[in-house]
């Protein structure tokens, strides 16, 4: 059988708020997602596992109807997804009620269940969250597989406060699928048998690097699967490295150059490091408001002359503290407190 591997969607998100492109990105979510439908439509797919966070926050009862909806344009395809961490299945959520569409399972109980396709002979097991954190490992309890049927398991967590799991184990146990969602990056957890869907497109800038969705066929002798990218929108997270005579022109120039070279969906975030001007102040809201740039963050320590601060200041306070610290022996916590009490007796002078 063939299928589609997806998560993380987070529907209702609100990416790069403040950005002239946010309203763009948060519809492009919702497109991303029909994008899938229709290529599962197209490619024939018998099953899409969708493992966890569809939505961002509580769904709303019209974002229900808008994703079956979707669900309903591939009749023939199996729809089998969990809540997780995000959408968890909160006492009031609209999840404990709504009614799906016919081809779609939605695993809604907390404790692992199994729902049976017969005439695929595939059995699929999943839990849902009702509730922000599981730090027990409950897929750990799962026994009993019936080993003549292709087993798959969707899971959603991956870290300390998420249903901690280990790959290995889920291997054991005998299934020949393991659909994970929960960490952002997508990877190979056991090699066609454990993979992490990662986002289908992130929604966070922390998200660095390529997001999509993984797509293979599946039998009893096993299982190939492949990652497809989407690149609607990639983070770029580029380091900047700033000299101590840099100016605001030269950084800024440094910077449009790199945006020429940039892909249209990518997002650039930049970290500048290095020495600086102690006169210069880096103008960053000018360059976090160029197109393609979320936002900047420096990580600049001033370029100071202790030698020449020590002669000009010789009998204040800044001369005879450098002079105290060099008579300390010299190791890298002598230099950081130099450093450190330097640049704040230079900015109580500048003020
Ligand atoms: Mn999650």
């Amino acid at each position: 059988m063939r299928f589609i591997h997806i998560a993380d969607l987070h529907l209702g998100a609100v990416p790069d708020e403040g950005k002239p492109w946010s309203e763009r990105r948060k519809q492009e979510l919702w497109d991303n997602f029909a994008e899938v439908i229709a290529l599962a439509e197209k490619e024939k797919i018998d099953f899409l596992l969708i493992s966890g966070d569809v939505f961002q926050r509580q769904p709303l009862l019209r974002e229900l109807k808008e994703v079956n909806y979707l669900f309903s344009r591939i009749p023939r395809t199996k729809v089998v997804f969990i809540a997780g961490n995000h959408d968890y299945v909160h006492p009031n959520s609209y999840y404990r009620t709504f009614q799906w569409e016919k081809n779609v399972f939605f695993l809604g109980a907390q404790e692992v269940e199994r729902v049976d396709f017969m005439e695929d002979q595939v059995s699929v097991y999943g839990a849902s969250y009702w509730r922000r954190e599981i730090r027990e490992p409950i897929y750990d309890k799962i026994e009993d597989l019936d080993t003549s049927k292709i087993n798959i398991l969707l899971v959603h967590g991956g870290d300390a406060k998420h249903i901690p799991f280990s790959p290995e184990k889920l291997v054991e146990k005998g299934f020949d699928y393991v659909a994970c969602g929960h960490i952002h990056k997508p990877g190979v957890l056991v090699k066609n048998r454990v993979i992490m869907a990662g986002t289908l497109q992130p929604s966070d800038p922390n998200d660095t690097g390529q997001h999509g969705y993984w797509m293979g066929e599946m039998t009893k002798q096993g299982v190939s699967v492949e990652f497809y990218p989407i690149r609607k929108c990639e983070y770029v997270h580029f380091p900047v490295a700033v000299h101590a005579k840099m100016t605001n022109g030269e950084l800024q120039e440094k910077i449009a150059e790199v945006l020429s070279y940039a892909e249209p969906f990518q997002i650039y975030k930049f970290i500048l490091s290095g020495k600086k001007d102690p006169d210069m102040e880096f103008d960053l809201k000018a360059i976090e408001q160029m197109d393609q740039v979320i936002s900047v963050t420096k990580e600049l320590v001033p370029d100071y002359d202790f030698d020449k601060l020590k002669e000009n200041y010789e009998n204040q306070m800044i001369g005879k503290f450098i002079h105290a610290m060099e008579n300390m022996p010299e190791d890298s916590i002598r230099n950081k407190a130099l450093y450190y009490g330097v640049d704040a007796l230079c900015k109580t002078m500048r003020q």
